[in-house]
C-alpha cells in the first residue's frame, strides 16, 4: 500500500506550493507607486493580495530627510492598510510597509511618491 502515501505527499507539496504564492504582496497603492501629485495626499492606502494580521503589520511614511510624516498608527482592515499623513510640502516621500499575512508569511517593501514637482 505505497500509493496512498505517495499521493498524500504529492498533495501536501502541491498545497504548500500554492500557499507560497499567497503572501501578502502589494496589490495597489494610493498615492500610486512612483507617482507625482499636484496636491498633497491626506493618507496613504495600501491594498494587499491577502488579508493582514493587524498586530504585526505596519507602514511608515518619511520625508527626504528621513523624518516621519505619518500620523503614527496604521488602520488595518482585511487586506487594506491605511495611515493618515501630516500636511506635506513639496518633496519626495517614501512609504515603507511590513506585512504579516494570515498565512503567517511576512513581506515588506517600499516605494516613493512626490508632491509638487514642476
Ligand atoms: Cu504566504
Amino acid at each position: 500500500m505505497r500509493t496512498p502515501v505517495i499521493l498524500v505527499t504529492f498533495l501536501l507539496a502541491a498545497l504548500s506550493a500554492g500557499a507560497a504564492q499567497a503572501h501578502a504582496f502589494l496589490d495597489h497603492a494610493s498615492p500610486l507607486v512612483g507617482s507625482t501629485l499636484r496636491t498633497a495626499p491626506r493618507e496613504v492606502s495600501l491594498s494587499f493580495t491577502q488579508n493582514l494580521e493587524p498586530a504585526f503589520s505596519n507602514v511608515q511614511v518619511t520625508d527626504a530627510a528621513g523624518a516621519r510624516v505619518d500620523q503614527g498608527k496604521a488602520q488595518i482592515s482585511g487586506n487594506t492598510m491605511r495611515i493618515g499623513l501630516k500636511p506635506l510640502g513639496p518633496g519626495s516621500y517614501r512609504v515603507r510597509w511590513h506585512a504579516l499575512s494570515v498565512d503567517t508569511h511576512t513581506t515588506e517593501g517600499s516605494f516613493s511618491f512626490t508632491v509638487g514637482g514642476s
